[in-house]
């Protein structure tokens, strides 16, 4: 695995420029801080979780950060590259609030089924309340992963059969925006 190259090409300029919210001022910025903390242009499951590990200093964010490597990387092939980091960047950073909510679906849905099911959406609440559980003041129905996942299948689930759909889950996340907000650590670095 060697070096990638310093800088985007012209062409692979104009296609980021296309498939982002990015200018080609900001893309070339990005590729640097890109390559500098990941020279090999190879974003790694172990790399990418110490970088959040910068951000929660004082919870366990290695199970998030597994399920959103997951996402990011939108090929499968165990590597996040400058492309995939910065489409999911674009999303979630500025994307509109119809693209930021597929991109948590994806997140939510972990087998990919079109589908979140109850233990799924566990699994996600459990992993970010290690994360930043002991920063947060939680009301009492919310003190445990499973109330707050109880909360929002009370409140979400409309037909009661255990699973969101995403329709089920677009319209549940306007009455609670967290379920989307949670996401970014970018927020207002970008
Ligand atoms: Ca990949």
């Amino acid at each position: 695995m060697g070096k990638a190259q310093s800088k985007l090409t012209h062409d692979q300029l104009q296609e980021l420029q296309r498939s982002t919210y990015f200018d080609k001022r900001e893309l070339q910025q990005w590729y640097k801080d890109f390559l500098r903390d990941c020279p090999s242009g190879q974003l790694t499951k172990p790399e990418f979780q110490k970088i959040y590990k910068q951000f929660f200093p004082f919870g366990d964010p290695s199970s998030f950060s597994e399920y959103v490597f997951n996402v990011f990387d939108n090929d499968k092939s165990g590597f996040i590259d400058f492309k995939e980091f910065i489409c999911a960047l674009s999303i979630t950073a500025r994307g509109s609030v119809e693209e930021k909510l597929l991109w948590s679906f994806q997140l939510y849905d972990l087998n990919n089924d079109g589908k979140i099911s109850y233990q799924e959406m566990l699994s996600i609440v459990e992993a970010i309340y290690k994360m930043v559980g002991s920063m947060m003041k939680l009301p009492e129905d919310e003190a445990t992963p499973q109330k707050r996942v109880d909360k929002i299948f009370r409140a979400m689930d409309k037909d009661s059969d255990g699973e969101l759909t995403l329709e089920e889950f677009k319209e549940g996340s306007k009455l609670d925006p967290t379920i989307i907000s949670a996401l970014n650590i970018y927020d207002g670095l970008v």
